[in-house]
């Protein structure tokens, strides 16, 4: 051992697991750490930490009495977000990562960032964070081990994920982990990079305190190196949300949805159905992140490998999300949301007007009818699901919930209808392929622009994105009750700008429609672009907006669609070397039918 790790002061391993321990040693003599500290996930350690943040000024507390248990963080202003362009798939080749992806070498992305973490936890403490990504058991979880030198990190991992003693023992003497390092050195965003290797089953992340670069589980592990593995080993690793819907009869019928970041997928996932919707209930299994299989039934079986919620606080509030609302009533964190002068904490959009004066998230002090944010927009709580009252009874299932629809969404203000069905599997394919979402203000640059993100997955597929559309073709031979697939828009706009389909718990009429065809008992009418309700189909009885407003939303307009599927042609361009050849042809099939449409007149 080199002098400077026998200076460090090694707390008691949790394991003697030989390959988990050489590779600590083998980070500590590299990052210098003080001191190495296991942990075992308890609440005793829970306080210790907290403590311990508390009085390092990383956390905190808020008004206990209003908010037991929770904490607001506040990230350095420059560290407030996922940081897409310093994010590395690091495979042998450029092209097995593919155009969606920045490519480093892994020979020399190791050796890089491994100067910028020789030493760099000198002073610090390095934990260790065992985690599960899933159940506990499951034949679908994956083990991960985060060494990190930020107490928030191991925090907030604590609630993302089943994370302690309890990960160890399910790995036991496996080598079949992967292997997290994440320093934040200085948080300068010169020496940031969040690098993954699949290969190695490895990610390294430097630089940064935010969520979706350092809870190592997250976009790391369950989305860029999971869809990774999942090809290699014939399963899926997406973006979804996971539901449970229940009907007055008690069956249950469980979805998956895909809706790019900012389009409402946490308040989808916990719905709570309007008054007409009597006896329905909607369960959360998840709301980011679906691992599914096919199972030995021929069904495609699901989990939500997360154990919390890294929710957007900004628009949450007790008529867009009740159930979010109360999830983080305790035990929450709260990062870069304003705080109140009695320690409660605020954010745009949050139940009634701003307080008259604030905190704000930079720490400053903000009074109401500023024109500054209080709020930082992408301000988030980190709440367990424990709290959500509508958490599905099944989220501990070691095989899961099987998957009858899967729904393709974003955020369109034109040309794509309210809902419709893929006509077969290939079609849902390319539905989801050819997904897209319009920039909000919120984001840096023009307003309105459609950005195409494929399954929500183009920040996180850790391979090729023609590639990864094959393997989702592929499981037409694997799966024999392949899910229904549809594509929704809760976001067309009427001629005035204003939004045509109300939205939140109104959402359940579309989606009851969804059941209903997925279990094969509402009519449907055939279009040149996919299967449509028609009103008759759809309950909307007690809907409080003209049906007028309806058929609006749910308009096809040829001429706006052959422009789309010219658009959706540019955007496969940059894949055109690995795209299959069934989303061409599909393509083709649906613009000559909208061809053959437009002449009908
Ligand atoms: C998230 C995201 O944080 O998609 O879930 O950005
Ligand atoms: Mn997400």
């Amino acid at each position: 051992m080199s002098t400077t790790v026998s200076a460090a002061e090694i707390g008691s391993p949790l394991s003697d697991n030989r390959h988990l321990l050489a590779w600590i040693d083998e980070c500590a003599r590299l990052c210098k750490p003080d001191r190495v500290v296991w942990c075992d996930g308890s609440e005793e350690e829970k306080e210790r930490l907290t403590a311990l943040a508390v009085a390092q000024g990383v956390l905190i507390p808020l008004n206990q009495e209003k908010l037991p248990g929770c904490y607001l963080h506040r990230s350095d202003p420059a560290d407030v977000a996922r940081v897409e362009h310093l994010t590395f798939i690091c495979t042998p080749t450029r092209e097995e990562a593919g155009p969606n992806n920045n490519w480093m070498a892994p020979d020399e992305a190791y050796r890089k960032l491994g100067q910028l973490f020789d030493g760099s936890m000198k002073g610090r403490t390095m934990y260790v964070v065992p985690y599960v990504m899933g159940p506990l058991g499951s034949p679908l979880a994956k083990v991960g081990i985060e060494l990190t030198d930020s107490v928030y990190v191991v925090l907030n991992m604590r609630i993302m994920a089943r994370m302690g003693t309890r990960a160890l023992r399910m790995l036991g003497d496996s080598d079949g982990f992967n292997r997290g390092l994440h320093s934040m050195l200085d948080l300068n965003p010169d020496r940031r990079y969040i690098c993954h290797f699949p290969q190695d089953n490895a990610i390294w992340s430097i630089g940064s305190g935010y969520g979706g670069n350092v809870l190592l589980g997250k976009k790391c592990l369950a989305l860029r190196i999971g869809s990774y593995l999942g090809r290699q080993e014939g399963w899926m690793a997406e973006h979804m949300l996971i539901m449970g819907v229940e009907e007055p009869n008690g069956d249950t019928t469980y979805v998956a949805a895909a809706f790019p970041s900012a389009c409402g997928k946490t308040n989808f996932a916990m719905l709570i159905p309007p008054k007409r919707f009597q006896g329905w209930k909607v369960w959360t299994v998840g709301d980011d992140i679906c691992w599914m299989k096919p199972g030995p039934d021929g069904r495609f079986w699901a989990i939500n490998p997360e154990a919390g919620y890294f929710g957007v606080a900004p628009g949450t509030n007790s008529l867009t999300n009740p159930n979010a609302m109360e999830s983080v009533r305790r035990d929450s964190l709260f990062t870069n949301v304003a705080m109140t002068p009695d320690g409660d904490v605020w954010w745009e959009g949050k139940d009634g007007v701003a307080p008259e004066e604030l905190i704000d998230w930079k720490g400053r002090p903000w009074k109401r009818g500023s024109t500054e944010k209080a709020a930082h927009p992408n301000s988030r709580f980190t709440a367990p699901a424990t709290n959500n009252p509508a958490l599905s009874p099944r989220v501990n299932d070691r095989n899961g919930v099987p998957i009858s629809a899967i729904i393709f969404g974003g955020r369109r203000s034109t040309t794509v209808p309210l809902v419709l069905q893929a006509f077969n599997w290939t079609h849902g394919v390319y539905l989801g392929a050819t997904m897209g979402s319009e920039t909000t203000a919120a984001a840096v640059g023009k307003e309105g622009v459609v950005r195409r993100d494929p399954m929500a997955m183009l920040p996180f597929a850790g391979y090729d994105m023609g590639r990864y559309f094959d393997h989702w073709l592929n499981m037409e031979g694997k799966v024999e009750y392949l899910p229904k697939v549809f594509l929704v828009n809760w976001f067309r706009r009427g001629p005035d700008g204003a939004f045509l389909w109300p939205g939140f718990g109104e959402n359940m009429r579309v989606l009851k429609w969804i059941i209903d065809r997925a279990r094969g008992r509402a009519g449907a009418w055939e279009t040149p672009i996919g299967w449509v309700p028609k009103w008759a189909d759809m309950d909307m009885r007690d809907l409080a907006v003209p049906i007028e407003d309806v058929e609006d939303a749910q308009r096809i307009d040829v001429e706006e669609w052959k422009r789309e599927i010219a658009d959706q042609e540019e955007f496969f361009e940059k894949y055109r070397s690995t795209m299959p050849k069934e989303i061409v042809l599909e393509r083709e099939i649906i613009r000559s039918r909208l061809e053959r449409a437009g002449r009908k007149g």
